[in-house]
Parts: C-alpha cells; sequence; structure tokens
C-alpha cells in the first residue's frame, strides 16, 4: 500500500499490563495467556485507512524510562494500566509528566488504556480515571485485549488525534517519482530530436 502517513506510536506502561498482547492482538489478531517474553522493547507495523487517508502505523512497546528519553519522534503513545492493580494506574501518573516535559510537545497525543477488564475483581473505578483524564487532558478507555473489546477503538481513537496535529501532505510515493522519471526522459527525448532536426 501507498501511504500518506507514517507514523510512530509508543506502547508504554507497567509490567504485566498487557502491552506485549495489545502488539499482537492489535497487529496478528492473536492472543496468548502465557507470560510473552519481556525483551524490552518489540515493534510491528500496520496498515489502515482512516477517513480515506492510508496510514502505515510502527508500532513499539517499551518498558524502560531510558528508551522514552532517547526514543525518536513519537507521533503518539498507548500508556497501559491494569484495571485491577492499583500500582499500575499509580505508574502512569508520573510517567505522563515524564513524557509531557521532555517532549515539549504540549499536546503530543495520549491515550491510556484499563486493560483486563473481563476480571472480575477490578481495584480502580472508572470515575477516578476520568478525572485523572480530565485533569491531564488526555483520552481514556477501557478494554480487554484477551477479548479484543476496544483494541481496535485504541489505535483508531488515537491516530485521529494524531490525524488532527498532520493533515494530509502532498508526498512523493513511489509511483509519483515514476511518473517524474518518465517525464525527465520524454521531455530529453523532445529536446534531443528538436536538436537533430
Ligand atoms: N485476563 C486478561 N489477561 C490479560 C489481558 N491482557 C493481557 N493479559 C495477560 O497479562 C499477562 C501479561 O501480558 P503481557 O502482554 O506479556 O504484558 P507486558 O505489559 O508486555 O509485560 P512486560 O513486557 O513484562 O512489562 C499475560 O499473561 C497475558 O495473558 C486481558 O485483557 N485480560
Ligand atoms: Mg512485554
Amino acid at each position: 500500500m501507498i501511504y500518506d502517513h507514517l507514523f510512530k506510536i509508543v506502547i508504554f506502561g507497567d509490567k504485566d499490563v498487557g502491552k506485549s498482547c495489545l502488539l499482537s492482538q492489535y497487529v496478528n489478531k492473536t492472543f496468548t495467556e502465557k507470560k510473552y517474553l519481556d525483551i524490552g522493547i518489540e515493534f510491528k507495523f500496520k496498515e489502515l485507512i482512516i477517513d480515506n487517508i492510508k496510514i502505515k502505523v510502527q508500532i513499539w512497546t517499551i518498558n524502560n524510562d531510558d528508551i522514552i528519553m532517547n526514543y525518536n519522534n513519537p507521533n503518539g503513545f498507548i500508556i497501559i494500566y491494569d484495571v485491577t492493580n492499583k500500582d499500575s494506574f499509580k505508574y502512569i501518573e508520573n510517567k505522563i509528566n515524564i513524557i509531557r516535559n521532555y517532549y515539549t510537545i504540549e499536546n503530543i497525543p495520549i491515550i491510556i488504556i484499563g486493560n483486563k477488564i473481563d476480571k472480575n475483581n477490578r481495584n480502580i473505578t472508572l470515575e477516578e480515571v476520568n478525572e485523572f483524564s480530565k485533569k491531564n487532558n488526555i483520552m481514556n478507555i477501557e478494554a480487554s485485549i484477551k477479548h479484543n473489546i476496544n483494541v481496535d477503538l485504541i489505535f483508531e481513537k488515537l491516530l485521529k488525534k494524531i490525524l488532527e496535529q498532520n493533515p494530509k501532505s502532498v508526498k512523493f510515493n513511489s509511483i509519483s517519482i515514476y511518473f517524474m522519471i518518465i517525464l525527465i526522459f520524454m521531455i530529453a527525448l523532445i529536446f534531443t530530436i528538436l536538436f537533430i532536426i
């Protein structure tokens, strides 16, 4: 697919919240109960169309502050917590400040995800999350990555926000480059013929 935009999204959050699961559920539509090997950093690509705009997304999962600091120009962040684990929610509060301070982009799109709503021992109420989101001006959504509930919606919401900040620009894609080469060749040919006659 020839795309209009290439965006980078970073998935971040405390241990075991479901970062690796989100990546494989969204891109490959697979889920495993087994713990993914914690390799610190992973990425996959996904292509999709939103409002007739062709987008290629490079999605990273990271679980280390240093990587956040060194990460090159992300367009948006997905920060996950586990609705059954209070600590995982506390964890994101200070991470949002790190991201905001480091990237200096006042309004870098961020969405926070309350994952594992399929479990019945939830520890964090939607009210406290809504209050936190409002205070920090970020989007939030709850999900069950296990049951593929709201997984596509997470990316759709974030990407729509990213698109608002990156209006469609005219770019050279591979077809237009071929077209330019042929055009230049034709013009050169016409001049050569004119020169000869
Ligand atoms: N019940 C339930 N379990 C989930 C869900 N999402 C992920 N899990 C489980 O949570 C565990 C951790 O998932 P991972 O995706 O490996 O978590 P992670 O955030 O990548 O963990 P680290 O890379 O170690 O920081 C796994 O056993 C998953 O099966 C969900 O929506 N519901
Ligand atoms: Mg992981």
